[in-house]
């Protein structure tokens, strides 16, 4: 699409978890036809419409779904359950149409088990493509596994294969087998695949664990996980993760940590391979889903010249507690710890972890918190990422273990649920099924459909869904927003409100954000000024001048600029 190649630096991206967006055909799962048909919503080129600028979407290709997507079984080629490739190619070009640019997830740790790949690979010993997975000898007489690597979701990583008589690696379910990413012939396949959806007209890719690609070639034994609590022991109380993140509860039974399965250099060396493909089509961008506590090993993903990934998710902000100091700690770490050219990419929710609104709900706050945290979200320097739903203020469903899909929600019922509430179908209308689907619904509909929707919302200047079409269509004309500076205020600001500037050309906004169930008083710097509210949490503040310290109410965010002329006496 032509444009800026840096479009997505400014522009704000939606993630659409395709299975529950909206189904067209009455099967009770989402499909092509239902995104094309919410493309307006998404985007109509008026601030009526919701106003992002690119769409991530969840896996929509071949897939036997063990993990809903994750497990591709034909990486070009569209799920019939979805649609078609023709269905696709409507798809970009309507999204096209409305300035919407798109990016697929390319899932290429593994594969399904299913693909042609692993079922040549694992037909003989001596077939060519045995070698694009990762096959092992047994240990001792008893073919013990080769090593003691666990997967992600539960038990080991490796599994037997009676035919061959060998083990073979996957680093999540036994239906994902890892590909072999020393082994030239795989980097070529899944080049191809790249180059299949860039020349049909993709913008970009979302890279699915890009920090698994590569393992140790010595398989060594991973140590116990008692080295991974000392890390987060070292870490200040405060900003220890309170609720149990899904990551850490998952990896706590396995009682080991990771080194030798994650993070590999090699994986670098694929990285600026992919890179040098994208640069080829102008325009193309590329976010990586690398998970790492350390943002010095996330910064490295950029690559020392920003010649890897354009993007990688900041997953340190959905693990702060509901305190202004632990977000003004995780950004600050994130603006320091980054070299400058390593653009910031934000995210409070997605397919994998509770939704924020529900992380942080306090029963009557909860939607006060999503308003500050959409505020939060969409001023920040760098690209913010919606979840689905997360406009309307979609919660987090609870779902009875009958209902549960995700396996590993089956898996680890009643500890936790697993992903499915966060993945539940997104809700248009207060109707039946929220409007989603005529049929039966993959996923029951979550909590307070009746007003957490679309329809309800749009109707409401005050709602959530008014929230962000606001929020989204200022961020648009204020370039100040999308590319200027970051600076904390500090002085004359309480402990419980989080207050920074972003400056450009002269432009200088101030962001003030109340944590306190109380009213708060924050200056804004730099004192004495004047500054206009373009915009509050509270639907209830009238546009108005404030000099001298701006008052919060409760859990209130505004957006201010400093007016021109009126910076000092
Ligand atoms: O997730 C990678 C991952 O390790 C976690 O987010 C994982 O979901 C977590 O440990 C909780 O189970 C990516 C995808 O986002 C996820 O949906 C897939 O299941 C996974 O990779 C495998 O492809």
């Amino acid at each position: 699409m032509p444009g800026h190649t840096d479009w997505w630096k400014k522009g704000v991206f939606y993630q659409i978890y395709p299975r529950s967006f909206l189904d067209t055909t009455g099967n009770g799962i989402g499909d092509l036809q239902g995104i094309i048909e919410k493309l307006d919503y998404l985007n109509d080129g008026t601030p009526n419409s919701l106003g992002i600028d690119a769409i991530w979407f969840s896996p929509f290709f071949v897939s036997p779904d063990l993990d809903f997507g994750y497990d591709v079984a034909d990486y070009c080629a569209i799920d019939s359950r979805y649609g078609s490739l023709q269905d696709f190619d409507r798809l970009l070009a309507e999204a096209h149409r409305r300035n919407i640019r798109i990016m697929l997830d390319l899932v290429v740790n593994h594969t399904s088990n299913e693909h042609s790949w692993f079922k040549e690979s694992r037909s003989t010993r001596d077939n060519p493509k045995r070698n694009w997975y990762i096959w092992r000898d047994g240990r001792g007489p008893r073919h013990k596994p080769p090593n003691n690597w666990k997967n992600n979701f539960f038990g080991p990583a490796w599994t037997w294969d009676e035919a061959t008589g060998q083990y073979y690696l996957h680093s999540f379910l036994k239906e994902q087998p890892d590909l072999n990413w020393f082994n030239p012939a795989v980097r070529e396949a899944v080049h191809k695949v790249i180059r299949f959806w860039l020349e049909r007209g993709v913008d970009g890719f979302r890279l699915d664990v890009a920090h698994l690609y590569c393992k140790d070639e010595q398989f060594r034994d991973n140590p116990p996980f008692i080295h991974r609590l000392k890390q987060i022991h070292r870490m200040p109380f405060w900003d220890r993760p309170l609720a149990v993140n899904i990551f850490q509860l998952l990896e706590l039974p396995e009682l080991q940590d990771k080194i030798y399965n994650k993070h590999h250099p090699e994986t670098h060396r694929i990285l600026k391979e992919f890179r040098r493909i994208f640069n080829e089509y102008p325009g193309t961008t590329s976010i990586g889903e690398v998970i790492s506590e350390n943002p010095a090993v996330v910064a490295s993903y950029y690559g020392a010249s920003d010649d890897e990934l354009h993007m990688n998710f900041y997953f340190a902000l959905t693990q702060c507690r509901w305190k202004a100091g632990a977000f003004r700690r995780s950004v600050a770490r994130r603006e320091s710890g980054f070299p400058a050219s390593a653009w910031p990419a934000y995210t409070l929710s997605n397919h994998d972890i509770t939704r924020a609104i529900s992380r942080y709900g306090r029963k009557g706050q909860e939607d006060a918190r999503a308003r500050l945290l959409a505020l939060l979200l969409l001023t920040l320097r760098g690209t913010p990422f919606i979840y689905y739903g997360e406009e309307i203020g979609m919660k987090e469903a609870k779902l009875p273990r009958s209902a549960l899909k995700d396996p590993v929600g089956i898996k680890w019922f009643p500890f936790h649920r697993g992903r499915d509430g966060a993945r539940t179908p997104m809700q248009w209308n207060g109707g039946k099924h929220a409007g989603f689907t005529t049929g039966e619904p993959w996923l029951p509909i979550g909590p307070e459909a009746e007003k957490r929707n679309v329809a309800v919302q749009e109707k409401d200047p005050a709602s959530l869904l008014s929230f962000y079409k606001r929020a989204i269509h200022l961020r648009r004309s204020l370039p100040a927003l999308q590319e200027g500076s970051y600076t904390v205020v500090t002085a004359g600001v309480p402990r419980d409100c989080y207050v920074y500037a972003r400056e450009l050309h002269g432009v200088r906004l101030a962001v003030a954000l109340n944590f306190s169930k109380g009213r708060r008083k924050c200056d804004l710097g730099p004192a004495p000024a004047c500054y206009r509210v373009l915009l509050s949490t509270d639907p209830r503040r009238k546009a108005e001048t404030v000099t001298g310290p701006l008052s919060l109410e409760p859990l209130e965010g505004c957006l201010l600029q400093l007016e021109a002329g009126k910076r000092s006496n």
